[in-house]
């Protein structure tokens, strides 16, 4: 039996609002259910299992609808989905009454419920959000039925507000796989077997690393699960050690090769290190050079305290060096050191 598993599309998710390729992102989300659909079909998996968050807010009746005809052109496939704490089952969600195509089980149902697949042999098992938080661990000590058949979990959540469970309780619980949903970062727990395949497209800038899916084949003897990357950006870390030498101009200089080489990466950069006081990095500069979705300045201003402490040694800048500077492992003692400083520095230049 081969499965895809997937979970946390989040479809409708807006990511870099403000960005000019949030539209290329959001696209991007949107498109990633007819590429998973596509690999499922490319591979002829026999399940689709996809573990919650499928919407990123409560659908609307058409895009069920849409969704529905996708599943329903499948050649192969047979769909299992439960909702998330996202894409809850509200009192007025069309997920309520939904007329799902023929190859399509929705476990709608707040309480675990299963359906089987006899010519799989596979009983697949789950419950459904119907609020956005569940607090209490109504997976806890959930076990699988010996009775021959390949029983299948999914099970979304796994934090504190969201049916706390953690993925080493499923092991022994007789379940040949748990298809887990709501982390976004991708997991594997082979010894389990479970995983959290995590959003196939990254969704945030904190979601850094390639994203994906799972596909996986239980046989008699074992599951074989492997991570398959399908995301079209990943964003990513780029830290720029500075040195009194830096200007604006300079860290574009040693940024845009990174930037030419990968252009399918996002990245939060990062400034660190020290910098001439006189200067002050230009973001919108920065910014400029495009793929930069965060810029982090952690430089700091490169004083002698010494020789300024010498040169002052009778006037203000003397007297608030020294009496600052006692315990400069301490970061906000630091930096009102560093910004008294520019602030006097300032006031002496004019
Ligand atoms: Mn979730």
């Amino acid at each position: 039996m081969r499965f895809l598993h997937t979970a946390d599309l989040h479809l409708g998710a807006v990511p870099d609002i403000g960005k000019p390729w949030s539209s290329q992102r959001a696209a991007a989300v949107q498109s990633s259910l007819p590429r998973l659909l596509q690999a499922a079909e490319e591979r002829q998996v026999d399940l689709i299992l996809i573990a919650g968050d499928l919407f990123h807010r409560q659908p609307l009746r058409r895009e069920l609808k849409e969704l529905n005809y996708r599943f329903s052109k499948l050649s192969r496939a047979r769909v299992v989905l439960i909702a998330g704490n996202h894409d809850y089952i509200s009192e007025s969600s069309p997920y309520q009454d939904y007329p799902w195509a023929e190859n399509v089980t929705f476990l709608s149902s707040p309480s675990l419920a299963s359906a089987y697949f006899a010519d799989l042999e596979t009983e697949v098992h789950g419950l459904s959000y119907h609020r956005p938080e569940i607090r209490e661990p109504l997976l806890n000590g959930v076990k699988a039925p010996s009775d021959g058949r390949i029983h299948i979990l999914l099970a979304h959540g796994g934090d504190a507000q969201h049916i706390p469970f953690r993925p080493s309780g499923f092991a022994g619980a007789g379940f040949r796989y748990v298809a887990l949903g709501h982390i976004h970062q991708p997991q594997v727990f082979q010894e389990i077997p479970a995983a959290y395949p995590g959003s196939p497209e990254p969704l945030d800038r904190t979601d850094t690393g390639p994203r994906g899916y799972i596909v996986g084949e239980i046989t008699q003897k074992k599951t074989r699960l492997d991570w398959v990357p399908l995301s079209t950006v990943q964003y990513a870390d780029l830290k720029v050690q500075t040195d009194e030498s830096f200007t604006t101009a300079k860290i574009l200089d040693t940024i845009r090769p990174i930037l030419k080489q990968h252009p399918q990466f996002l990245y939060r950069l990062c400034l660190a290190g020290p910098r001439d006081p006189e200067i002050t990095f230009d973001r919108d500069l920065l910014e400029a050079a495009g793929q930069i979705v965060e810029i982090q300045d952690r430089t700091e201003p490169a004083f002698d305290l010494e020789a300024l402490s010498r040169d002052h040694a009778n006037d203000l800048i003397g007297y608030y060096i020294r009496s600052l500077s006692a315990d400069l492992d301490d970061p906000i003692r630091r930096k009102a050191l560093y910004y008294g400083l520019l602030a006097l520095h300032s006031a002496e230049n004019r």
